[in-house]
């Protein structure tokens, strides 16, 4: 099935030049890009889109750094997307992400891991709405 997902590629991968390598990776890989859109979030929307981690230790630093500077926001298409997505995005920990994702190559820990994607088609099409609003 032909889905679209929510990926961010983030502060971290942009402020150490990655965008134009980590966008090849994902054409490469047969994935359409129908959004594209960079720009800093504000806190409170970050406390929206995370808000699923709101009770964990770590969700202050969480949106300091996804708020810290320039991200990219990107819709992305293809047969089975969601999961397509994370396959490529690799392991949340970029130590333990497989060999030619994106984390393993641009990750530097659990926290500043390069990109994000959604993790189901529900969370996707929520997400999609809360970046680039009704279709
Ligand atoms: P994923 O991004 O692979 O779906 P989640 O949903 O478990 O991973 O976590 C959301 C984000 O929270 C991750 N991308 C990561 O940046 C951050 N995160 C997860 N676990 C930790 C942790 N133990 N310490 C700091 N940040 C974390």
């Amino acid at each position: 099935m032909i889905e679209q997902t929510l990926g961010l590629i983030k502060p971290d991968a942009v402020a150490a030049g990655k965008t134009g390598d980590i966008i090849k990776m994902i054409e490469e890989n047969g994935f359409i890009i129908d959004r594209l859109e960079k720009g800093i979030l504000k806190k409170e929307h970050a406390e929206n889109f995370y808000e699923i981690h709101k009770e964990k230790p770590f969700f202050g630093e969480l949106v300091e750094f996804i708020t810290s500077g320039p991200l990219i926001v990107l819709a992305l298409r293809k047969d089975n997307a969601v999961e397509e997505w994370r396959k490529l995005m690799g392991a949340t920990d970029p130590q333990k992400a497989a060999d030619g994702s994106i984390r393993k190559k641009y990750g530097t820990n659990i926290g500043k891991n390069a990109v994000h994607g959604s993790d189901s088609l529900e969370n996707a099409k929520k997400e999609l709405m809360l970046f680039f609003g009704e279709q």
